[in-house]
């Protein structure tokens, strides 16, 4: 098992909902070490190179709205696995179709308002790491 990086974005409905201290035991508790963590607002700019895959897609205005609606932290945790550990810890996208015991199935209220962000591979997270903390 390799040791990995992943990058993770506590959303606005997660700070919003006060379950950002939760959330972030769960990753804790499954023995990921936070190297890194700050509170940013996001600008246009973030969200549409970090969004790049959606950023034609008909939702993505709303996705900025939401994502600008609040604050949000970003992290980087460490551990065996992480990229794919932590995804299994978080959920599906859709937290309606999330296996019960994950974050999103607890906290999602919809496919937009899913709490945390995390990287899908690790050479998004690496790429995700360098667009966030530099
Ligand atoms: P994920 O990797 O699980 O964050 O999911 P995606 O990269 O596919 O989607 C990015 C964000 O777009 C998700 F957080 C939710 C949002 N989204 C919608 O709001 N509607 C959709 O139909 C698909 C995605």
């Amino acid at each position: 098992m390799a040791i990995e990086r992943s990058l993770i974005l506590l959303k606005p409905d997660c700070l919003g909902g006060n379950h950002a201290g939760e959330v972030i035991g769960r990753f804790e508790k499954a023995g990921f070490e936070i190297r890194a963590a700050k509170l940013i607002a996001l600008t246009d700019e973030l969200l549409k190179e970090h969004y790049a895959h959606i950023a034609d897609r008909p939702f993505f205005p709303e996705i900025v709205e939401f994502m600008q609606s609040l604050p949000v932290i970003v992290m980087t945790l460490q551990g065996h696995s992480a990229v794919e550990r932590v995804r299994e810890i978080v959920g599906v996208t859709d937290p309606a179709e999330a296996d019960e015991g994950t974050i999103r199935k607890q906290f999602g209220t919809d496919v937009m308002r899913n709490v945390v962000h995390a990287s899908d591979s690790v050479e998004n997270a690496e790429a995700e790491i360098e667009r966030f903390f530099g």
